[in-house]
């Protein structure tokens, strides 16, 4: 079957169903610029999405030199040909007339064209001038999860070898870091234990603060099709929303936001109460199981109920689910990872697992998901707080190891302290030890917390910023040189999903203007600094995708990440492969842990942990006393109230996150006319009851506030909790009149203009979903206005 249905009103598309245990069918979507059919197109390039982390397989249409539309593969493990509204309409983006086509300078305060020779030579020199007057610890590089492997593994390089920083992360920091930290605490190591396979076996699926049916659409049309098949899977829902997952869920529980520690802490009390704990598995492979029992034992359903607000019955009845479940499969994401207690709470879902038995097998699957299309690669290559293969910066053996790699001697590469994670990078600049900041794909001046503080660092006269984008963005706006990056579909690269599938993405045309791939960038750079190796050979000795990429696989050699077993030749023209793949297991690996932790023995583990409270990393003696063979670590955690919690001034919490029709700050989906006429401006969502209680209507315009600044925005209403307002963090302003920019007192519409500087101890990364707000009436709405709020609920309603 082939479709090309109205995505916008139907966002997962026609139903397939299948049975438990049996393959997904494949349901090909297709998408050509109006007017087109699959005759006019000339060449069908593969690639899959970067919209997201679900690594949905596709090909690009193209014509006249130009992406004209895009079709699902129907043979690609991941999504056999289905593709999500996002991915049918952002492509436009790539041929829209405001891409950047030569390179920014700033001169006498503004930003002018330029050619690269003039771009490069200025960073160049500054860099030259701050490695000599400030040392390496002057300068800081802050990537992406949105470009390719090869790109981060060549950054990791040039970064940490090169200038010899240890300033480099990515904004997987703002995503997915607790992911992978609640991996390296229970497994030694990062690495996704399940595969997306496992949804076709489960008899239990449980979303814990993860609105897939939003943010991965075909994930969840996998999983909506296993509920219109035969033996369907009970579904538990943990969200203080009524998202369209809630609809669907078995049991829905709506905590308050910040409260996943003791929801979870009940939820495992009332398995091990039951006996539904599976005790061989956890004598054979887990330490700290003690320790666990012990801590949850007081908290029952009814102590949690208290705190998270969600009836002790509701509790029970989802352990029951969870704690019966011959095969269950869970997967965690933001409303656990941006949540407070983050670390502590996903560590949790991996107890839950650990405890039942639940790993390596099919449908005892656990996803600690990514979000971004190559957040995966980012992180195995080091391009955030990690040694590129997930290597143990305290482990001096490993960074040995990787010396030997990079043939540099192992004091090249900063490892005295841990690697830098963006929040300090940017306090860094603030406090003015930092001087230089390289921002590859991203816009930290729309999804950083507490915006008029971003604005202002970035703003500094004595911190050159440079900013490699497609577009002008907010950032770009505020940087010393911007470079015209060219995009998927212009340039040549893998990129990793959720569940370990390396897919291959092909240059389909050519970037506009004097657009340069970001590897054509990075080394471009490392050429011009003439970075050498410790026998005085170029440091970076490759040349092209290919090349990195075969560069990568020898770093990758022998850690859990191994690509060896990999090419571009065997990425071409099937379906993508999940990594480990090798000589011994050349088709890829579905599931790890299907035989114990190999990577969480001290020697070769990626860390030695971390305290959940404090944060403060283990010491490699403690964590060898702890788990001398190498089995998971069962780590327990106590409920700890939010730091910044409701007063009576701030009376209400607000969360911030997505909505199905854009990606992040919009810089493609803004330019897609379909997926911006369905979504053009921020909102403001409350339940009926709360919004009664302010005397607030639907369509009325309102200022959600907090102590740091606040988003003027339509009201409307929609099932959650009470005392909660959610605000999407799409919404910045290069779309906008310049008098929608922040006003003077603040209030603009970026969520992020009121979100709090504060982080998770343990992955450091920022809390998007819990802060104190207040929400004030400015201007009653329209007839209009009051009507399309109803409308767009009741389309939300009836897509279901
Ligand atoms: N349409 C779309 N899809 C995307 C993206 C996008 O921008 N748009 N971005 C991609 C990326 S990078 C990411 S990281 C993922 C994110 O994907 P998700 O994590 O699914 O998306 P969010 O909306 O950020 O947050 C999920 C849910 O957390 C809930 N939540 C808030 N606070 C709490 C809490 O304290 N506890 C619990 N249990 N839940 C809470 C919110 O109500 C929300 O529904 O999506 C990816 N896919
Ligand atoms: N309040 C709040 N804030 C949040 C979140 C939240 O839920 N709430 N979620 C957080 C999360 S999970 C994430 S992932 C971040 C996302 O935050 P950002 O990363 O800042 O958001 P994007 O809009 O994806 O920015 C990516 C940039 O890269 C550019 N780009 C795209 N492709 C390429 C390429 O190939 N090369 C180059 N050089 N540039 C490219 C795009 O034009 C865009 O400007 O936001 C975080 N911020
Ligand atoms: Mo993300």
């Amino acid at each position: 079957m082939t479709t090309e249905a109205d995505r916008i009103a139907d966002p997962w598309g026609e139903r397939t169903p299948y049975d438990r245990g049996t393959p997904w069918p494949a349901r090909t979507d297709r998408h050509l610029a109006p007017g087109l059919t699959e005759a006019d197109v000339e060449r069908w390039v593969q690639t899959a999405s970067v919209l997201h982390s679900n690594g949905d397989a596709m090909d690009i249409a193209v014509r006249h030199g130009r992406v004209v539309g895009v079709r699902g593969r129907a043979g690609d493990r991941v999504n056999r040909g289905r593709l999500g509204p996002k991915d049918l309409y952002g492509w436009q983006a790539n041929n829209s007339p405001d891409r950047l086509t030569r390179p920014l300078v700033r001169r006498n305060g503004r930003l002018v064209p330029s050619d690269w020779d003039t771009a490069m030579d200025r960073i160049v020199s500054r860099t030259r001038h701050l490695l000599d007057e400030r040392g390496p610890g002057s300068i800081g590089f802050y990537t992406s999860g949105q470009l390719f492997l090869e790109e981060y593994y060549t950054l990791a390089v040039l970064a940490r070898a090169g200038i010899g920083t240890n300033h480099l992360d990515g904004n997987t920091r703002l995503c997915t870091s607790t992911a992978a930290e609640a991996l390296k605490e229970s497994f030694g190591c990062d690495g996704q234990p399940g595969s997306y396979e496992d949804i076709d076996h489960a008899d239990a699926l449980a979303l814990f603060g993860h609105n897939m049916a939003e943010t991965q659409t075909v994930l969840w049309a996998r999983v909506l099709d296993r509920l219109a098949g035969g033996d369907p899977p009970a579904l538990v829902c943990v969200d203080p929303r009524t998202t369209p997952v809630a609809r669907r869920a078995t049991v829905h529980l709506a905590p308050r936001p910040g409260t996943n520690v003791a929801l979870m802490n009940a939820l495992l009390h009332e398995i091990i109460r039951r006996g539904w704990t599976d005790p061989s598995y956890i004598d054979a492979h887990t330490v700290g199981y003690a320790e666990l029992a012990a801590r949850v034992e007081r908290c029952t359903p009814r102590w949690a109920s208290r705190i998270c607000d969600v009836p002790a019955p509701g509790i029970e009845r989802a352990a029951e689910i969870l704690g019966t479940a011959e095969r269950l499969t869970s997967t965690v994401l933001q409303g656990f990872y941006q949540s407070h207690q983050a670390t502590a709470a996903a560590v949790q879902v991996n107890n839950l697992h650990l405890i039942r038995g639940m790993l390596g097998r099919p449908g005892r699957g656990l996803l600690q998901m990514n979000g971004q299309p190559s957040a995966e690669n980012t992180r195995e290559c080091g391009a955030d707080g990690n040694l590129p293969g997930f290597r143990n910066w305290q482990n001096d053996e490993q960074v040995a190891q990787l010396a030997e790699v990079w043939n540099v001697t192992p004091d090249r590469i900063p490892h005295y302290a841990p690697p830098t994670h963006a929040m300090q990078m940017f306090r860094y600049a603030e406090q003015g030890t930092l001087r230089m900041l390289w921002i590859s794909g991203t816009n930290p001046a729309v999804s950083l917390p507490e915006l008029a503080r971003i604005r202002s660092i970035l703003g500094q006269e004595r911190l050159f910023v440079v900013v490699q984008d497609l577009f002008e963005t907010e950032t770009a706006q505020l940087a010393d040189v911007v470079l015209p990056a060219a995009t998927w579909g212009e340039k040549t690269g893998t990129l990793t999903n959720a569940d370990r599938t390396v897919h291959l993405s092909d240059k389909a045309v050519d970037p506009p203007g004097e657009a340069r791939p970001d590897l054509d960038i990075f080394l471009d750079f490392a050429a011009r600094m003439d970075f050498r190796d410790k026998d005085g050979g170029p440091l970076i000795g490759w040349h092209d995708p290919e090349s990195a990429f075969a560069a990568w696989q020898r770093c990758s050699a022998g850690r859990p990440c191994d690509y060896t077993g990999l090419s571009y030749e065997r990425l071409h023209g099937g379906t993508g492969i999940q990594w480990p793949c090798t000589a011994g297991a050349p088709d890829g690996t579905s599931r790890l842990y299907t035989d114990g932790f190999p990577f969480a023995h001290p020697d070769t583990c990626e860390s030695y942990g971390k305290d959940l409270v404090t944060g403060a990393p283990d010491e490699p003696v403690e964590y060898r006393s702890l788990n001398p063979d190498g089995k998971a670590v069962v780590k327990a955690a106590e409920y700890l109230p939010p730091h910044e919690d409701v007063s009576p001034d701030f009376p209400l919490q607000l969360i911030t996150g997505r909505t199905v029709h854009h990606f992040h700050t919009r810089t493609k989906t803004g330019r897609a006319p379909e997926l911006n006429a369905a979504a053009p401006d921020v909102w403001a969502e409350m339940s009926g009851a709360e919004a009664a209680a302010l005397g607030l209507h639907a369509g009325d315009l309102v200022e959600v506030g907090t102590r740091r600044g606040a988003v003027r925005a339509r009201l409307r209403i929609t099932p959650m909790r009470d005392g909660v307002v959610f605000v999407p963090f799409h919404y910045g302003y290069w779309d906008t009149p310049a008098g929608h920019r922040p006003a003077a007192d603040g209030a603009g519409r970026a969520a992020n203009e009121g979100t709090i500087t504060d982080w998770d101890p343990v992955s450091k990364q920022p809390l998007f979903k819990t802060c104190a707000a207040r929400v004030t009436p400015v201007e009653p709405g329209t007839g209009t206005e009051r009507h399309r709020t109803a409308h767009t609920a009741r389309t939300a309603r009836s897509a279901r």
